[in-house]
């Protein structure tokens, strides 16, 4: 099974386009995961994720660590987000783990950055940014059944000072796109990132990569992203096609004892209007 049939196996399942970004900073964390057990002290990234999961694994469409957030301890945050993902894939393994790593390198080099995530943390997807060109990105586009999320539109407020420029009479957000659908795609395993910040440039790029594409899409929650618009203007025909992410606004909802069920009714409030635009 690739990336894109394990999605919408679990998108039809669980009636759900959440993906919930496990971004644990360890300075945010409720106090009560490093009062618990010997073992929630020493990895109390991984039992905080697994708390936000158990609360939420019937919700979501999928789970998105960042790397950032875990390199930051070094290390032991490693181990962190190794123990994550082995716990998804070993109690939840019908939903995909996308790493949130924006890498991308020359080719030999891109060779590690396959290793590390799909091999070594064996996570479904991974995103990467385009800047080095097609050639480079080889070995990531080569893992037919890993999806691979290119960044086009991003969420950031300074996302146009590169993004907009015109190259070849178009802004480079949507050159980045029709390359991306044309001659990048070959095995199916393309998907691109367009922040729900920017509505219309969504709209612009589903017209340009047409209907099969899978966008994720951040920015809704505490960056105040669109979502209706994103909706409106980023659905396919099957109401589907988006991958709809929000970190904090669901991890970070609480932090008191009540802090998992707190991201749930968070996820559940997500989807809920999700699907009440999708309808
Ligand atoms: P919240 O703003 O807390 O919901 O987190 C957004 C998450 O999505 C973070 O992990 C970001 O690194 C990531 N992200 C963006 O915010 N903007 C982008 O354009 C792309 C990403 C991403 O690739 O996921």
């Amino acid at each position: 099974m690739n990336f894109q049939q394990k999605l919408d196996k679990i998108v039809k399942k669980n009636n759900s386009l959440v993906c919930v970004g496990l971004d644990s900073d360890l300075s945010r964390l409720p106090p009560i995961i490093f009062r618990g057990s010997a073992r929630q002290a020493k990895f109390p990234q991984f039992e905080f994720n697994k708390a936000i999961i158990d609360a939420t694994y019937d919700l979501v469409c999928a789970y998105k660590p960042n790397s950032a957030f875990y390199e930051a301890q070094g290390e032991k945050g490693i181990v962190e987000l190794k123990i994550t993902c082995d716990y998804l894939r070993k109690k939840y393994p019908e939903i995909p783990i996308i790493l949130d790593a924006k890498r991308a390198d020359i080719g030999n080099t891109n060779e590690g950055y396959v290793k590390f995530s799909f091999d070594y943390l064996g996570v479904d997807a991974i995103t990467i940014h385009p800047y080095l060109g097609r050639e480079a990105i080889e070995p990531f586009l080569q893992r037919k059944d890993k999806g691979i999320i290119i960044l086009c539109r991003t969420s950031n407020p300074g996302a146009g000072e590169l993004q907009d420029l015109i190259v070849n009479k178009r802004p480079l957000y949507k050159l980045v796109a029709q390359k991306v659908a044309k001659n990048w795609n070959k095995n199916k395993n393309c998907l691109l990132v367009v922040g729900a910040t920017y509505p219309k440039e969504l709209k612009e790029v589903r017209k340009i990569v047409g209907n099969e594409m899978t966008f994720l899409v951040p920015g809704v929650g505490a960056q105040g992203g669109d979502l209706k618009n994103t909706l409106k203007y980023g659905l396919n025909s099957k109401k589907r096609g988006l991958i709809i992410n929000s970190s904090r606004g669901i991890i970070f909802a609480s932090k008191e004892k009540d802090f998992a069920q707190r991201a749930r009714e968070e996820a559940k409030k997500l989807k809920n209007l999700i699907n009440y635009y999708r309808s």
